[in-house]
């Protein structure tokens, strides 16, 4: 073979070994100029935390044992990792705010419209068009509020927004030392009591309220506090406040985002859609909506059914529009709206090397800066919206929520005027796509269910289903494209283990056919799992969204937890990032063990030269909230830890 295997995504080889006939560099040639990559930072010894340094620790045992200061490995690797996962929250909970700013704008705005005598009943409902966003779930509205305890009797729904925004908003930075609002309205007591008491079940009950978050913005900036130079040196310290920064972001800065899209843009239900680069066309303007916040590529879809830009699309040659998504914004408007999904993190150059984009618009996350070099061998357009986040060599057309409906009209346009400068000649679409049903919400499930989760409970109790595994993620180049997430899925669905999952490994399992219900009927799949995905007409594997929507993830578990009245820790259920690579999946991951829920790591963190440190994650978390990381490259040896630890489970609960 000429090139090699990046991917076991035919799609993503066919444009990849295009790029290199092209000439175009890609992720897989600048990692490989990267090699070998440096030790000290993949074993996370070596510190740049001030100008003393930088300083490394020989992991091999001999002098230098200590940085400048005085700190050493483990302090070092403890530090490192606490600044990943405050990172990882960040940019989650960030996302959350630019959510609930979005509500709390929509619900004032109807309040001034109302006082300059628009329409009071549509403003006063927030259903009217002059708003540029809506409250489309009512019902998740008043659900929410009723969670947060705010009296919902006599409210119009324009008031109850305002106040649940307000409620996300202090969350976000109140200075008490109580609980996130957010987390007592969703957190089961078994395990509010797991976190209350898991500093003192580790050494430290100077830890006040344990690792409960107090508030989602104090978490973050108090990593930074303690892990600047002379502050904190204790690993377990360092760690603990981890688990709480990440436990912010789980119960706080995910799960608002994940629940103010609902109100906003309406809670998903089970829909068909399809994945791969196959969903480009040919004869149309292709849109590609890249990054993380629908409050941006909602209404890219919305102005995309302009009659007028339509009008222009097909003046300037195109059938049409054809909007697409990438990453999680892509899996956003593919849960709630059926908008099919070009790829998942390794195929946002892919789909600029298809010669078939005319614009690919980014909000914030996981959009390489690259897309920019490889846009220019095209004549694709990267269009960068977020204050927060520019591209150099791209086009800014800043968003404000204020004038949303303007701005995401102005990008289609440039978008749509763009089509002429396509080369026809130079287009080459793959052709593979894939069906498959996605939309599971906690809701959506619930409906499925009859509105409980009985059906699924038997079925673990009966052994039908012998677990439920939450599969997470990224890609990252040093797998090969989607190799491990589908491995282990079918390793674990073999095993009668029911699959839920988020971010990119949804996306790649969309891409496989996994999402289909006839999926069950294929050798990947055991009796038990089978026989009840058929007798419920779903999937083996269900995609519950983005990767804040892991918190779809943790209300399920919840919910379970509730209804056997136990911690989330004592439930047969697993995680997984088999192909982890950002800082938001380090926090994720860190919040589904502090949860209870172990968690499996198949690309190896940079902790390896802390050995205290490695053994805080891996065993020692087990005694203090009651689950740990499994840290395995190999997707079989992983799937059956994995299995081993559901069963594990299963023995204790006696079932
Ligand atoms: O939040 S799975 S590569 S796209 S970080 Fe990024 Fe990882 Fe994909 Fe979305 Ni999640």
């Amino acid at each position: 073979k000429k090139y090699k295997e990046v991917s076991i995504d035919s799609t993503t080889q066919q444009m990849y070994e295009r790029a290199r006939e092209m000439g175009i560099e890609t992720v897989w040639e600048r990692l490989e100029k990267q090699q070998p990559q440096c030790g000290y930072g993949l074993l996370g010894v070596c510190c740049r935390n001030c100008m003393m340094g930088p300083c490394r620790i020989n992991p091999f045992g001999g002098e230098p044992r200590r940085g400048v200061c005085g700190a050493d490995a483990d302090t070092i690797v403890a530090r490192n990792l606490l600044r990943m996962i405050a990172a990882g929250a960040a940019a989650h909970s960030d996302h959350g705010r630019h959510v609930a700013l979005t509500l709390l704008i929509a619900a004032e705005m109807a309040e001034k419209f109302k006082k300059e005598g628009k329409p009071v009943l549509e403003l006063d409902n927030m259903a009217s068009s002059t708003l540029p966003y809506q409250v489309r779930d009512v019902e998740k509205l008043k659900a929410v509020a009723e969670r947060l305890g705010i009296e919902t009797e006599g409210k119009t729904i324009r008031e109850l927004a305002k106040e649940v925004a307000e409620v996300a908003l202090h969350d976000f930075g109140k200075q008490d030392e109580e609980a996130l609002a957010f987390l007592k309205a969703y957190l089961n007591p078994k395990t509010y009591e797991v976190f209350e008491k898991a500093a003192e079940k580790a050494g430290m009950p100077w830890f006040e309220n344990g690792i409960l978050p107090r508030g989602i913005d104090r978490e973050i900036v108090e990593s930074l506090h303690r892990t600047h130079i002379g502050t904190d040196h204790d690993p377990v310290s360092i760690l603990l406040h981890g688990l709480k920064t990440s436990l912010g972001d789980a119960w706080g800065g995910s799960l608002i985002a994940t629940e103010l899209q609902d109100i906003l843009f309406g809670t998903p239900q089970v829909i068909k859609a399809e994945a791969n680069l196959g969903v480009l066309k040919e004869d149309y303007v292709n849109i590609v909506v890249h990054g993380h916040e629908p409050v941006l590529s909602e209404k890219i879809v919305e102005a995309a059914q302009d009659p007028e830009l339509i009008e222009l699309a097909q003046k300037l040659g195109a059938k049409g529009i054809n909007v697409v998504g990438m990453c999680c914004t892509g899996l956003e408007v593919l849960m709630r709206h059926g908008i099919p999904i070009a790829g998942n993190f390794l195929q946002q150059e892919m789909a600029i090397v298809t010669g078939a984009v005319e614009a690919m618009v980014v909000d914030v996350q996981c959009i390489m800066p690259a897309t920019v070099d490889v846009a220019r061998c095209f004549h694709t357009k990267i269009i960068d919206t977020s204050p927060l986040a520019t591209f150099p060599g791209a086009i800014h057309i800043k968003f404000d929520e204020r004038r949303a409906d303007e701005i995401a009209k102005e990008i289609v346009k440039t978008a749509v005027e763009n089509f002429p400068n396509r080369s026809k000649q130079r287009v080459e679409i793959p052709k593979e796509k894939m069906a498959g049903y996605v939309g599971f919400s906690v809701e959506a499930i619930l409906k499925h269910f009859g509105g409980s989760l009985k059906p699924l409970e038997e079925a673990i109790v009966e052994g039908k289903i012998k677990g439920v595994a939450g599969l997470v993620g990224c890609n990252n180049p040093k797998i090969k494209q989607d190799h491990n997430h589908i491995k282990i899925a079918n390793e674990l669905m073999k095993r009668d283990v029911l699959l839920i999952g988020t971010g990119c490994w949804a996306t790649a399992a969309m891409k496989y056919g996994i999402f289909l219900p006839e999926y069950a009927d294929t050798e990947n799949v055991g009796p038990g799992l089978r026989e009840f995905a058929k007798e419920w007409g779903i999937p083996p594997a269900l995609n519950m969204g983005s990767c804040v929507d892991c918190t779809r993830m943790l209300v399920l578990a919840d919910l379970i937890a509730r209804d056997l009245n136990v911690p989330i820790s004592a439930l047969p259920v697993v995680g997984s990032a088999p192909e982890a690579m950002t800082e938001k999946a380090v926090s994720i991951g860190t919040y589904f063990v502090a949860s209870g829920i172990t968690t499996h790591l198949g690309i190896i963190p940079p902790v390896l030269g802390g050995p205290k440190v490695v053994k805080i994650l891996t065993q020692d978390l087990y005694d203090i909230v009651g689950a740990a990381f499994i840290v395995e490259p190999d997707p079989y040896k992983a799937a059956k830890l994995m299995y081993d630890h559901i069963m594990k489970k299963r023995k204790e609960l006696g079932i």
